[in-house]
C-alpha cells in the first residue's frame, strides 16, 4: 500500500476520533446534544469501508461509522449540527442523532434507524444501479445485533440471487446494547451467516485499519465487475457503553482491557512510525489539524439556528 494512502487512512482515524471524543465531552457537559453513540474502537471500520468506495457508489453508514460519513465529505459543522439538533444539520433538526443523516449529493443513504432496515434500501439502490447497468456500488453495515433480524436475512438472500452490487460490512464488537455474541446467537460466525446465503465473504481484524480497506475494495471491485455481493465481517470491541448514557459495566473489565491494547489508531500510528512513513513530528501536526477543526465545527455548530417552527411540516409524507 502506497504511503500517500497509509498517512490519508490514519489521518482519516484521528480526525473521527477527535469529533468522537469532543462529541462524548460536549454531552457530559450538557450542551445540548441528542442520541450519543461513542464509535470509539470501530475507526479502522468506518475508515478502512469507506476508503474503499469510489466518489459514484453510495453508502448508508450506520450509528457508529462517523469516520464513513466524515469521508464521504460531510462536514463535522453539520455532523454537530444535527447532533445539536440545528438546522443547518442534515436532517434540519429533525433527528438530533447519527443517523437521519442522509445527503445523496455525497453518495450517503440515511441510515434507517429500525434496525436493520437500511439493508433492504440500500440493496434497493444496488438494484436499480443493476438494472440501469451503471458500474455502482451500495454498501452498508449491521452490528452483531443487526444480523439476527428477519431484514438481514432476506437481503441477503435477495443480494445473492440478483447478484446485486451490494456490499455489506458485518461490525462484530460482540455487544448488542447489553446482550454478549454467545446469548444473542448459537452460530456465532457471522460470515458463515451470510456465506450461508451465497455472498462471497471474509472475516478480518477490524481493529486493522489497512486489512478492513483491502477486503472491502476487494468485494467492492468484485460488486462493480457484476460478480455480486459480499459480506465483510470485522471483528472489534465497542470500547464504551452502546449510547453515552450506558456504564456498559456488564462488559468484563479485563476483555475492555485487552481491546484496549489493540486500538485501531495506535496500532496503526506504530506502524507507520516503524515503516519510516512519518515522524513524531507528522503525527503531532495531524493530531493539532484534527483538534482545531473540530474546534471551529463546534463553534459554528453551537452558533447555528434551530429550524423555523414555520417548516416543521416540512418532509412529513404521511
Ligand atoms: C427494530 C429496532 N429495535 C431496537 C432498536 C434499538 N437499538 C438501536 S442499536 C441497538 C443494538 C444493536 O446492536 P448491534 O446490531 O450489535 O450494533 P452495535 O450497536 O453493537 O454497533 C438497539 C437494540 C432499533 N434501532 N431498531
Ligand atoms: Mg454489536
Amino acid at each position: 500500500m502506497d504511503s500517500e494512502l497509509r498517512i490519508s487512512l490514519h489521518a482519516w482515524m484521528v480526525l473521527t476520533r477527535t469529533f468522537d471524543d469532543a462529541m462524548v465531552n460536549l454531552w457530559k457537559q450538557g450542551r445540548g446534544l441528542g442520541g450519543t453513540f461513542s464509535e470509539r474502537g470501530h475507526e479502522a471500520i468506518s475508515v478502512g469501508a469507506g476508503m474503499a468506495l469510489g466518489p459514484d457508489d453510495v453508502v448508508a453508514p450506520m450509528h457508529r461509522d462517523l469516520g464513513t460519513y466524515l469521508l464521504r465529505g460531510m462536514s463535522p459543522e453539520r455532523i454537530f449540527g444535527n447532533l445539536l439538533g440545528k438546522a443547518t444539520g442534515p436532517s434540519r433538526g429533525r433527528d438530533a442523532n447519527l443517523h437521519g443523516m442522509g445527503d445523496l449529493s455525497l453518495g450517503i443513504i440515511g441510515y434507517v434507524s429500525h434496525i436493520p432496515q437500511a439493508l433492504p434500501t440500500t440493496l434497493g439502490a444496488a438494484m436499480a444501479f443493476r438494472y440501469r447497468g451503471e458500474p455502482r456500488v451500495a454498501m452498508t453495515f449491521v452490528g452483531d445485533g443487526g444480523t439476527c433480524s428477519g431484514g438481514f436475512h432476506e437481503t441477503l438472500n435477495m443480494a445473492a440471487l440478483y447478484r446485486a452490487p451490494f456490499v455489506l460490512v458485518i461490525e462484530n464488537n460482540q455487544y448488542a446494547y447489553s446482550t454478549p455474541l454467545e446469548q444473542e446467537m448459537a452460530v456465532t460466525d457471522l460470515a458463515a451467516r451470510a456465506a450461508s446465503y451465497g455472498l462471497a465473504t471474509e472475516r478480518v481484524d477490524g481493529n486493522d485499519v489497512e486489512a478492513v480497506y483491502r477486503a472491502v475494495s476487494a468485494a467492492v471491485d468484485r460488486a462493480r465487475r457484476g460478480d455480486g455481493p459480499s459480506a465483510i465481517e470485522a471483528v472489534t470491541m465497542r470500547m464504551l457503553g452502546h449510547a453515552i448514557h450506558d456504564g456498559a459495566e456488564y462488559v468484563p473489565r479485563e476483555l475492555l482491557e485487552e481491546w484496549e491494547g489493540r486500538d485501531p489508531i495506535e496500532r496503526h500510528r506504530r506502524a507507520l512510525m516503524a515503516d519510516g512513513v512519518v515522524t513524531a513530528e507528522d503525527l503531532d501536526r495531524m493530531q493539532r489539524v484534527a483538534r482545531e477543526r473540530i474546534t471551529e465545527a463546534i463553534a459554528a455548530a453551537e452558533a447555528a439556528p434551530f429550524p423555523d417552527p414555520s417548516t416543521v411540516t416540512e418532509g412529513v409524507y404521511a
